[in-house]
């Protein structure tokens, strides 16, 4: 399988520690690019224009990030599953998986508005955007005590989702504000995945 990402991608950096938790990592064609190539390449492979997309042996192509987590995690017959077959476990993974994927939704939404020049910006995107963000920290914070120790998948994108949030430098403070959840991201980071995945350039 070959898959395109980019440096810091929140949505890459889940099938990045999806690949490494897993233990598959090394069996993945990674296609580290730009946004500039990402721009030029992906329309061709992705019709929305979005990374990560992969390309499997057979040609067909997966998007977006929980399809191609779930693929990879069905190539994993020998660890722990990131996303358990037992129906009440499963909806669970998946919403929380859904609930990070929304924070970095909102966080990418909200630093893109918010570096917009003045006369462009619109404070009521922003405020919409950092009320979402919010209300899923205060969210989250309450549910970390509960959360999968080793993680599944919607451990996995709530941490890549902060990750990136922490990058954009977006909620100052947040590690304060929530205590409970920014003990279990410490953790987390540590994690040979986290540490390998980590943002490295302002992309
Ligand atoms: N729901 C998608 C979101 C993917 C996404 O928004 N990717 C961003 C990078 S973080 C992207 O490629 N943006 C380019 C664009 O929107 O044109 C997923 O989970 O993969």
């Amino acid at each position: 399988m070959k898959c395109y990402v980019t440096a810091n991608s929140p949505y890459g950096r889940k099938v990045r520690v999806a690949a490494n938790e897993t233990g598959l990592a090394d069996e993945v064609e990674w296609q580290m690019i730009t946004p500039e190539e990402r721009t030029k390449v992906i329309p061709g492979i992705n019709p929305l224009g979005k990374v990560p997309v992969a390309i499997l042996e057979s040609g067909e192509v997966l998007f977006d990030s929980p399809v191609i987590c779930a693929y990879v995690d069905s190539l994993n017959n020998d660890g722990p599953k990131l996303i358990p077959q037992a129906v009440g476990a499963r909806w669970a993974v998946l919403t929380l998986e859904a609930l990070g994927d929304g924070l970095a939704e909102a966080v990418i939404a909200g630093s893109q508005e918010d570096q917009k020049p003045d006369e462009k910006r619109s404070q009521g995107i922003v405020d919409r955007q950092m009320g979402k963000v919010t209300s899923a920290l205060g969210a989250l914070n309450k549910m970390a005590g509960d959360f999968n120790d080793p993680p599944m998948m919607g451990e996995i994108a709530v941490a890549c989702a902060l990750g990136f949030m922490e990058f954009r430098k977006l909620v100052p403070g947040w590690r304060e504000t929530y205590p409970a959840l920014s003990g279990w991201y410490a953790g987390m980071l540590k994690r040979q995945s986290f540490i390998r995945t980590a943002p490295t350039t302002q992309g």
